[in-house]
């Protein structure tokens, strides 16, 4: 008799639960965009997220993957979150900072020295307040992925020293810090799409870009490029975000089906693209890239031309968040 009462009350239980969760899930198809090729540490995050939300959900909610900026420039995509046309995209954080001032903050030329700091600072207080700052803009930002500490690369020369710079016409994202601070290296700093580059690299409408070595490999710049040098000037950051007027249709059990695989998805891309990199400057020079590092009191000597940049980023991103991720970073490298 015990048995029994206790048997049907477990059955209701599990009845309850599965309305909750069938009420909780609605079909969804969630579209997702990045702009390297498939075969990128990009793309191999974007379908590992893909693949956590759809088991997570119960194959309610669908992620379509569309890479290769199908769907657009980063600039557009975002466009295209904030209007609700599109759900979901992956793009650096260097080109919200005409909608969010606060993210030049990454832009900072030589803030972090090495990928546990960048990992500390981002994913920290500072680093939530900076995402945060997405949404009065119409986007919430997940998580940050890496990008990675960006090098140099170029058909003029290779750079062994700041006036090797001069005159380089040297593709930069669309964004003020990147332009001002190539500029006053002395080069001749354009802004383009990352959509755009290897054409203009191609066609030799500019002689260089920067980007890390993985990028630089996925997107075979190897084949249009002859010099690389390796200058470790910035690590810049992916950024994960959704739209905000979608999200705001989302039960709670749908947000943190999308919230848990971006953490997820933060630690497969980090360890995938630092297993990457790893073999990557071998790889590049196999292709033909002729490589050299940038010695390290010609860093030296580009952080020292770099100080009014610098003044510049702490006035647009506040004094306060300037300083919060100063100390982050000292508090970081101290451990
Ligand atoms: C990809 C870009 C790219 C970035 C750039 O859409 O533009 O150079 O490094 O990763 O966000």
């Amino acid at each position: 008799m015990r048995i029994k009462f206790a048997v049907a009350g477990l059955t209701a239980m599990l009845l309850a639960a599965g309305a909750v969760q069938a009420q909780d899930f609605k079909p969804r198809l969630v579209r997702f965009g990045y702009g390297l090729v498939e075969d990128s540490n990009q793309g191999r995050a974007v379908r590992m997220f893909a693949k956590e939300v759809e088991k997570a959900s119960g194959g309610k909610m669908k992620v379509r993957t569309i890479g290769n900026a199908s769907l657009g420039s980063d600039t557009q995509m975002q466009q295209a979150l904030i209007g609700g046309a599109q759900e979901m995209m992956v793009g650096s954080t260097a080109t919200l900072v005409g909608l969010s001032p606060e993210m030049a903050i990454w832009d900072t030329p030589f803030l972090f020295a090495s990928t546990k700091e960048a990992d500390a600072v981002l994913d920290g207080p500072v680093g939530e307040k900076v995402k945060a700052s997405l949404e009065p803009k119409g986007m919430v930002g997940l998580v940050y992925w890496e990008n990675g500490f960006r090098n140099l690369t170029n058909n003029k020369r290779p750079i062994t020293k700041l006036e090797d710079l001069q005159d380089v016409k040297l593709r930069v994202m669309q964004n003020n810090v990147f332009l001002d601070s190539f500029k006053t290296l002395g080069a001749n700093a354009v802004p383009l799409p990352f959509s755009e580059l290897f054409t203009a690299l191609e066609t030799k409408a500019v002689d260089g870009q920067e980007n890390p070595f993985n990028t630089v490999l996925s997107s075979k710049f190897y084949e249009v490029q002859k010099y690389l040098t390796v200058s470790n000037h910035v690590y810049s950051p992916w950024i994960v975000t959704v739209s905000k007027k979608w999200w705001d249709t989302l039960s709670p059990a749908e947000k943190k089906v999308l919230q848990d695989a971006a953490i997820k998805s933060r630690e497969f891309e980090r360890k995938d693209t630092r297993e990457e990199a790893a073999k990557a400057l071998a790889e590049i020079k196999t292709k033909g890239m002729q490589v050299n590092e940038l010695p390290a009191a010609e860093a030296g000597r580009m952080r020292d031309k770099l100080g009014a940049v610098n003044a510049g980023i702490a006035k647009s991103v506040g004094q306060g968040t300037w300083d919060s991720v100063q100390a982050a970073v000292k508090q970081a490298r101290a451990k």
